[in-house]
């Protein structure tokens, strides 16, 4: 092999290094803006119960792929890791029993109701907490975390809930 050659892969494994660890070094703050995070959960307009990473990652972990259809760019598959909103309320011992209505509530606004029936199928909807493998991100750095509700049947995710603050039972 010729000295430039050697020169060039040399720089190019730096280079593949450096970036290496600034995305690791991303992901760790969007780790710790994670941990901050916290899901209300109201049940006739009182706060019943209060979600964090932590907790989330005591329950049951489901993984998926889906389509998401953006309007920033061509559609792709995505990995998204989480917990079936069900079992938050399991968790909680929140009884669906007299609830009408699911409503979600995120940080821009945007609001989604669901059916508890839709919430009670097996693999439905879920909130989550990484994508491909990594944390989302908050809305500040572009991303649609740190936590968003994802209905698995609504094909093209309008019913999707990024930037999740608040659930309300009705
Ligand atoms: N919090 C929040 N979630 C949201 C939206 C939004 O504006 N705010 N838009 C919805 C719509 S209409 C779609 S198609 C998907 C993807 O939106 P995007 O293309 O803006 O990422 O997110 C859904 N979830
Ligand atoms: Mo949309």
């Amino acid at each position: 092999m010729n000295r430039g050659v050697m020169v060039a892969l040399l720089a190019l494994v730096v280079i593949v290094g450096v970036f290496a660890y600034l995305n690791a070094a991303d992901g760790d703050d969007r780790r710790a803006s994670q941990r901050e995070a916290e899901i209300y959960i109201n049940m006739d307009e009182e706060r019943a119960a209060t979600v964090d990473l932590p907790l989330m990652l005591d329950l049951k972990q489901h993984e998926f792929t889906e389509t998401l259809r953006s309007s920033e760019g061509a559609p792709r598959d995505h990995t998204y890791r989480g917990v079936r909103l069900m079992d938050l309320f399991r968790h909680f011992d929140l009884d669906l029993e007299d609830t009408e209505q699911i409503v979600t509530r995120a940080a821009d606004g945007y609001t989604v109701a669901l059916t508890v029936e839709e919430v009670r199928e097996e693999d439905n909807v879920y909130v989550v907490h990484e994508l491909d493998g990594e944390p989302l991100s908050p809305k500040e750095e572009g991303g649609s975390g740190p936590f968003m509700v994802v209905i698995r049947q609504d094909e093209f995710g309008q019913r999707w809930n990024k930037y999740l603050m608040e659930i309300d039972l009705r």
